[in-house]
């Protein structure tokens, strides 16, 4: 069993039935041209989650925890995108129109996909959903739970929308979740203050919150040979 220090206590957990959720960290969000600019988004903030994010994915994948993707994006004809969801946002470009890397948040296109310092390897399930919250239409929970997945650490963008929905379905549906601060990330200082607190008050209304720094020694003293790979 790992014990890792965190708020609003101790989360403990077991390798074999803990996978890392590491959710949207798509160039639609995390790079200029994106989506997220589309909306008027600074969009640098978000880089600084992905050295941290990269050294858990890597201590993750050496300890042999089982690693899930997930992209928020549409079906290529709009099909399965709310007339409502395409009209906020009111920017020059919105979902479906295309951009300096191609078509915004649309599946197959070079915005889609998935930044490399991050990118899956073969054996991570990548799960496509077309709303904010990784278990709405998705086969999610199907495969979380042919794994023996009880426990989810969770690193992704953003902060206040896709990973705060996707704590609170996951809660909702019975798994306990640990957030790594500093690999989640906000477009907006206020809200990744606020969404982290909101996770664990009321004594963990529906999760925890710890870092990368803590996450990978609690892993670490559970798993040696995940030591390695958190340093490289
Ligand atoms: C947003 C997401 N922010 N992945 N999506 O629209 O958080």
């Amino acid at each position: 069993m790992a014990r890792v220090e965190a708020e609003p206590y101790e989360f403990e957990f077991d390798p074999a039935t803990t996978a890392l959720l590491m959710i949207d960290f798509q160039r639609d969000f995390v790079y200029p041209g994106g989506f997220g600019e589309a909306l008027g988004n600074d969009t640098s903030p978000l880089l600084k989650a992905l050295p941290p994010a990269g050294k858990v994915l890597k201590a993750c994948r050496a300890a042999g925890v089982f690693v899930i993707h997930t992209r928020e994006g549409h079906r290529a004809d709009l099909s399965d995108l709310p007339p409502a969801k395409k009209a906020r946002g009111r920017g020059k470009i919105t979902i479906g129109d295309v951009g300096p890397m191609g078509r915004l948040l649309v599946r197959g296109e070079v915005g889609h996909d998935i930044v490399e310092e991050v990118y899956p390897i073969a054996g991570e399930p990548i799960v496509d959903k077309p709303g904010k919250g990784a278990f709405y239409a998705t086969d999610l929970d199907a495969i979380l739970k042919m794994k023996g997945i009880q426990k989810l650490v969770v690193c992704g963008v953003t902060t206040e929308v896709c990973v705060h929905t996707s704590v609170r379905e996951a809660n909702d549906r019975g798994y306990d979740a640990l957030v790594l601060s500093d690999c989640v990330g906000s477009y907006f200082p206020e809200f990744q203050r606020v969404a982290l607190e909101m996770i664990k008050a009321q004594g963990g209304i529906f999760g925890w919150v710890s870092d990368s720094e803590r996450f990978l020694a609690g892993l670490r003293s559970a798993v040696p040979s995940a030591a390695g790979a958190a340093a490289g």
